[in-house]
């Protein structure tokens, strides 16, 4: 097949206590598992998109054709959301941004504890099924977007620097109607590490 289900960079239990070993697996093993099969089955008659990445698909989506553009805007942004996902977490080690990160936040967010405060109000105005980001536009600035259901902050231009998942699917087992309490957990998996990576590499 020729998207493929990319394996965690790390266990299912990894994230524990904050992300159960549980919601892991299913997340992982089933729901991002369905979108890597569903998009295999828009792209079946599209040799020429099964040469792409899915990101570099989603940055020109208008280009597709008409018939799947839906299609690849829900499982491939299904596919690209989730593998970026699982590299903005990483195992609770409580990391807090440095150098030009830390800078660009300070200087859009006014503080390291402002950004935490409207990142997680972004999260949880998500109405229904989506997803929190913070982005980096074309001109190298911070910003925060809601995204419904699996729109890609690609298709717009944007380049995402951190996610949360916030389809109940992320966290119902073991968070049920608790949104705060997940926001909570997941920010001590947080991977600054590696989103300073994603800030520093050319829009
Ligand atoms: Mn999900």
């Amino acid at each position: 097949m020729t998207f493929t289900l990319p394996p965690l960079p790390y266990d299912y239990s990894a994230l524990e206590p904050f992300f159960d070993t549980a919601t892991m697996r299913l997340h992982h093993g089933k729901h991002h598992a369905a979108y890597v099969d569903n998009l295999n089955k828009a792209v079946t008659d599209y040799p020429d998109l099964q040469k792409r990445s899915i990101e570099d698909i989603l940055r020109n989506f208008e280009s597709i054709d008409p018939k799947i553009r839906q299609a690849i805007i829900n499982h491939g942004g299904g596919h690209a959301n989730h593998s970026f996902f699982w590299t903005v977490l990483a195992p609770p080690a409580d990391s807090l941004p440095t150098g030009q990160l830390a800078a660009a936040i300070d200087s859009t967010f006014g503080s390291f504890a402002k950004f935490k405060e409207a990142f997680t109000a972004k999260a949880m105005g998500v109405f229904g099924s989506g997803w929190a980001f913070l982005i980096k536009t074309p001109e190298g600035k911070l910003d925060l977007k809601r995204h419904s259901f699996q729109n890609s902050p690609l298709s717009r231009g944007n380049s995402p620097l951190l996610s949360v998942d916030m389809w109940e699917h992320a966290y119902y087992l073991k968070y049920q109607n608790r949104r705060p309490e997940y926001l909570e957990a997941f920010w001590h998996l947080v991977n600054w590490p590696q989103i300073e990576k994603y800030f520093s590499f050319p829009s």
